[in-house]
Parts: C-alpha cells; sequence; structure tokens
C-alpha cells in the first residue's frame, strides 16, 4: 500500500519509523511518504494560512498549497493502478467516525493519502476540488479537538497497517480480538498465578477449554454491557443464544429483545 502524508509539522510523524509500523515500511508493505505542506508555497514567509471570511476567531489554511501538494501526489490522470481512485483522508473533528470496520475498509485500498490540517482547518474549497478526482473521506477519531490532524494520522495508519498481509503473521488473531465480534474482550493474565494476594481465575487454570471460552464470553458480554452499552445495542439479538442471555441476566443486564439463537 501508498501512503501520503501533508503536514506542516512532518517532524510530528516521526514515530512512524518505529515499532511495527516501521518494519512495515523497511520491509515495503508500506510505502509511506511525509511530505512539508510548505513546500509547495511560494512565498518568503511560507504562509500556509489566513484570516477566515465571514469573521470569527482563529486562522483558515489556504487553498493554494494543498491544491498544489494533492495536483503533485494524486495527478488526476495517473492512478497507481490506473483504475482506482486515491482515497483522501482529513482528520477532522467533524468527521465521520473511524471505525475497525473503516480500517479494514482502508487496509484494502492501493492509495491513501492524509491531509493534516491546523488552526480551525482546511479551506473547504480544497476538499470540494479534491472529490472531483480523488474519494474524500473527513474522518474523527471521538469527540474532542487536537491542535491539528497529525495524531490522528498516526492512529488511523497504526489500525491499518496491522491490516495488512503479512504484517501481523500468526502471533495475532484478527478475527477474534476486540471489535471483529463487536464485543469487548475478556480480561487475560500471564504467569504468576499468584501476583502481590490478586490470583488468575481458577477456570483459566483449568484446562478445560470449554469452561475457559464459555467464562470468556460471559466475561465479554458483562464488560460489554457495563462499559459500552451502546455496543451491546448494536448487536443483533440473534447473535446471543440462551446462555449469552442468561449470563447478561445474571449481571442484571435486560438482554436486547429479538429472536434468541439456538
Ligand atoms: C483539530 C484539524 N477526532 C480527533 C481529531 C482529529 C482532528 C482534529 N481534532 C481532533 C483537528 C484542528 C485542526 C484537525
Amino acid at each position: 500500500m501508498r501512503v501520503d502524508v501533508v503536514s506542516i509539522f512532518p517532524e510530528y510523524l516521526a514515530p512512524l519509523d518505529l515499532s511495527l509500523v516501521g518494519k512495515a515500511r523497511a520491509n515495503g508493505t508500506l510505502r509511506l511518504a511525509v511530505h512539508d505542506l510548505r513546500g509547495w508555497t511560494h512565498d518568503v514567509h511560507r504562509t500556509v494560512d489566513d484570516t477566515p471570511y465571514g469573521g470569527g476567531p482563529g486562522m483558515v489554511m489556504r487553498p493554494e498549497p494543498w491544491g498544489e501538494a494533492l495536483d503533485a501526489l494524486a495527478p488526476a490522470e495517473l492512478a497507481p493502478d490506473g483504475v482506482t481512485l486515491p482515497r483522501l483522508l482529513v482528520p477532522s473533528p467533524a468527521g465521520e467516525p473511524f471505525t475497525q470496520a473503516m480500517a479494514h475498509e482502508l487496509a484494502a485500498e492501493s492509495h491513501l493519502v492524509f491531509a493534516c490540517g491546523r488552526y480551525e482547518g482546511i479551506d473547504q474549497r480544497v476538499l470540494d476540488h479534491a472529490a472531483t478526482r480523488m474519494r474524500v473521506t473527513e474522518v474523527s477519531l471521538g469527540d474532542y479537538v487536537l491542535f491539528g490532524g497529525e495524531v490522528a494520522v498516526l492512529v488511523i495508519l497504526e489500525a491499518v497497517t496491522r491490516l495488512l498481509p503479512g504484517v501481523l503473521g500468526n502471533a495475532g488473531s484478527l478475527d477474534e480480538e476486540s471489535h471483529a465480534h463487536g464485543l469487548l474482550e475478556a480480561p487475560m493474565y500471564t504467569k504468576p498465578a499468584t501476583w502481590r494476594g490478586h490470583e488468575v481465575p481458577e477456570v483459566l487454570r483449568s484446562g478445560d477449554h470449554g469452561r475457559i471460552a464459555r467464562w470468556r464470553r460471559d466475561e465479554a458480554l458483562v464488560r460489554t454491557a457495563t462499559r459500552r452499552p451502546d455496543l451491546l445495542a448494536a448487536l443483533d439479538p440473534a447473535s446471543l443464544d440462551k446462555r449469552d442471555r442468561s449470563a447478561l441476566d445474571r449481571a442484571g443486564f435486560p438482554p436486547p429483545a429479538g429472536d434468541v439463537a439456538k
């Protein structure tokens, strides 16, 4: 996968050299380039912002450097595979929520371009014009405001890179992890069996794989009901069988209405 990131603080993206994202870059799985937006300015002060039309506080990123950057990185006539339009991602508190499902979607793309805004954001016409030759998605990591989009890009690229073929190997199972099945995961433990007076639950040391699977499923259900009632409510009621419902009931949660599986 090819990825281009445009920012006025390219050094903010330095962590992408590290850890497993850095390894995916080093072995060619991820062809990532970070670009300084100011390289597409022409005035002596390399200006990237200006005052907002209509008034108000703060500054807005001016369109001209962004237009040149996107012309250079995603020329209209030259998609990498000659067919698919590159995908432009713009982190913004006004974007659509980033989810594990979106991470999977992005991991299947051949070319991503990230535009990191600062200040009050990027002139809207940059996105409107880009949409004539790229697929544009404004994306939010959650309901809070940062100084700019750079940290959001770090998060998104970490979530996407681990889904690229060959990055995880068999050590990490993508279909058993949190959010693959819409539930939070059960707690995990390792040795020693007793630590500072706290014991690992007996069931996990029993060697009874059936009981262990049931215990983990119950923990996942109760955790999800407690911490993320929104996720529980979004489950297909038919994905909960009688034992699931009884686990929720024993913990004092009304199971979602609907047909019971099995
Ligand atoms: C802030 C440009 N949802 C996290 C997030 C993403 C981007 C921004 N803030 C929060 C942001 C200022 C300018 C982007």
